[in-house]
């Protein structure tokens, strides 16, 4: 039976397990990334497992996330991450100098390589044909100690892409289209694999817009295979050694298969609160705009922002629109400021930002009380863009400038100027000063830690009983800006016990009170939550900041990969309600018990809640390795491995 890209590459990195889909399997990871908001905490993860040499090829340490710097915190951050590349040998990409999924494809991607990145995005690096996961960032330092990632063998939806784009369509709104079939939920476990004659004509930084915003999927990750188009690519960047060959077997098997015709494609939007609330741009008639924001680690390369300055040649924004341009990468950077088109977007009344994340995770350009803003970026939350009452859409640069020009909500078609395509370029302008390139040894480099830096909290072993109270119930798709929310309070990241007093802050701002006053009781907090409870960053403080304030266990009716894997690391035993219907059994303030829970686990037994608020009992389930419910009986990963 022949294979499929995603099978292809899996199976030349497995260590151990079966390549069956649902069974654990353990591969070889040949790079890992980090990003300085989830990095800090990653190095001091890895500083506590101290290995004497990296297990992997490359690994890149990233300053794009904190980079305000009002206050010292951030750049105490990036001295402290400058330090660890330099003992442990990383490769370090310094402030400035671009968003770790842009630069990492850009300067290291390698088509059959695998990747882990501590930052949900990863999976960009499917777009030149990578097997590039997001994890949380304790797994990512296990991975440069022990080269190694423990995960679920996926099963593989191939989505065949027929056809080719119209003009004013593009790659955003094919994972628009997709986010609107499969929606955000439901998708655990499996990979998408994009094949058809319709790939051969999206360049590598169109892939990858696709595969980035397939994190919003809830996939593990999204692939492209290796063809000419990423041939192109590479020779472009200047590393045409690094491409090989990577394509389907003509009788490769799939789990499920998905049809798109790109020509019958049209602008697509997705609206408040949720990247899968997608409908066309043409069905949302005059919405007013405040701001438009081009950038992000999905549409901020070449292409992206010389399609913006094309637009606006001799255009003006209109008077009401707030234009902000954050280029993906130092490289996007100098080359649109040598061939002019930065001036075109600069007359047209843009207001360039660093190349940096900036406005995407809410820490810069936060939009008015009750603005609507059009952004190219991924993620539309509740209160991510740092304004609660704030609407977020999101669309491809296309729509969002031709909204810009007329300060609504417009189809690009609309707008009637005539469609200019932007091939990729011959040759981009590769100057990589601003990466600081390893010794080959680990050397005896001081450390730099400022008085935020903090050390990442010990968690106590399982106790044999949990015993406490629901000191939260949330809905459905509970996302980890929900849960901890990053914006202005991004620069805590390395202080654990002041970043814990915004858990659950967007959604119940005592929440963190009453959980420590718990905690000093010796009661154990436990969390209810609905579907898909954990969706979208890979932020392991979302688990981290919990376990500080002793939450011991959460029960919901599904969670996403990375946040699971997350509260196993730290420790929080993660549950499911066996009849989904029980979770109206349970309110918040209900005291509960779960007797003999550390040895139930040990004995893969069955599980019941009691709650004593209101004398019944819930059956839970749960699906945990035996390695699972060592690292929870230890009281997490980290204790597990010292
Ligand atoms: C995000 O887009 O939500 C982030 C900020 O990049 C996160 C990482 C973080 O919280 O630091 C992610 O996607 O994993
Ligand atoms: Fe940065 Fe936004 Fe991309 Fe996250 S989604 S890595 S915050 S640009």
């Amino acid at each position: 039976m022949g294979k499929n890209v995603v099978q292809k590459i899996l199976d030349q990195h497995l260590v151990s397990g079966k390549a069956v889909p649902g069974e654990e399997v353990t591969i070889k990871m040949d790079q890992t990334l980090t990003q300085d908001a989830t990095g800090t905490m990653a190095y001091l993860q890895l500083e506590v497992l101290n290995p004497d040499k990296l297990a992997t090829e490359v690994s890149v340490s990233y300053v794009d996330h904190n980079t305000t710097q009002i206050g010292f915190e951030n750049f105490d951050d990036h001295k402290y991450l400058q330090s660890i590349a330099k003992k442990y040998g990383i490769y370090f990409s310094r402030a400035g100098n671009g968003i770790c999924h842009q630069v990492h494809l850009e300067r290291f991607g390698v088509p059959g390589k695998t990747l882990i990145g501590s930052d949900s995005h990863t999976p960009t690096g499917g777009g030149i044909g990578m097997f590039a996961v997001g994890a949380g960032g304790l797994d990512v330092a296990m991975a440069m100690a022990k080269g190694t990632f423990t995960l679920k063998y996926p099963a593989v939806t191939n989505v065949i892409l027929k056809g080719q784009l119209s003009s004013w369509v593009a790659a955003k709104d094919v994972i628009l289209k997709l986010l609107s079939i499969l929606s955000s939920k439901g998708n655990v476990g499996t990979v998408v694999e994009y094949s058809g004659e319709g790939i051969e004509n999206l360049t590598v930084p169109q892939r990858a817009t696709i595969t980035n915003m397939g994190a919003e999927l809830g996939v593990t990750t999204s692939v492209f295979p290796s063809d000419n188009q990423t041939k192109a690519f590479l020779k472009a960047q200047g590393n045409e050694d690094k491409w090989i060959e990577l394509k389907a077997d003509s009788d490769a098997v799939y789990e499920k298969t998905i049809e798109i015709d790109l020509a019958a494609l049209e602008p697509m939007v997705a609206q408040p609160h949720n990247p899968d609330n997608v409908t066309l741009v043409k069905e949302v008639t005059d919405l007013a705009i405040d701001q438009v924001c081009i950038g992000s680690c999905t549409n901020s390369s070449y292409q992206d922002l010389m399609i913006a300055a094309e637009m606006l040649d001799n255009q003006q924004v209109n008077e009401n629109v707030s234009f902000v341009i954050a280029p993906g990468s130092r490289q996007v950077l100098q080359m649109i400021t040598e061939n002019g088109a930065l001036n075109k977007l600069i007359k047209a009344g843009g207001r360039l930002a660093e190349s940096v994340c900036g406005f995407c995770i809410g820490n810069s350009q936060a939009p008015g009380t009750d603005s609507v803003s059009i952004r190219t970026s991924n993620r539309n939350f509740l209160g991510r863009s740092g304004t609660k009452s704030a609407m977020i859409y999101l669309t491809s640069v296309e729509t969002a400038i031709a909204s810009a020009i007329k300060g609504k909500l417009t189809d690009p078609r609309d707008l009637g100027l005539s469609w200019k395509d932007i091939p990729l370029p011959e040759k981009f302008l590769v100057d990589d000063s601003m990466i600081i390139a390893p010794a080959k040894e680990n050397t005896s480099a001081k450390i730099n830690r400022g008085p935020n830096i903090g050390q990442p909290p010990a968690n106590t072993e399982l106790p044999a009983n949990i015993a406490g109270e629901v000191t939260i119930k949330v809905g459905d798709k509970i996302t980890t800006d929900h849960i901890m929310p990053a914006g202005d309070k991004l620069k805590y990241r390395s202080n654990v016990p002041k970043y814990a007093e915004f858990v659950f802050n967007p959604v119940d701002e005592t929440f963190s009170q009453r959980a420590l006053a718990n905690k000093e009781k010796n009661i154990h907090n436990i969390i209810i939550g609905g579907l898909s409870y954990g969706q979208g960053s890979s932020r392991e403080h979302a688990a981290l900041c919990p376990m500080y304030l002793g939450v011991k266990a959460v029960i919901a009716k599904s969670f996403e990969r990375i946040h699971i894997a997350n509260l196993i690391n730290f420790g929080i035993v993660p549950l499911t309600f066996t009849n989904a219907d029980d979770y109206e059994k349970i309110e918040q303030e209900d005291k509960v018990e779960m007797v003999g829970i550390s040895d139930t686990l040990k004995g893969q037994g069955s599980l019941k809640l009691r709650n004593k608020t209101k004398n019944i009992e819930i059956p839970l389930s749960y699906q945990l390795s035996a390695q699972d419910v060592d690292y929870l009986l230890a009281g997490g990963k980290l204790n597990f491995y010292q």
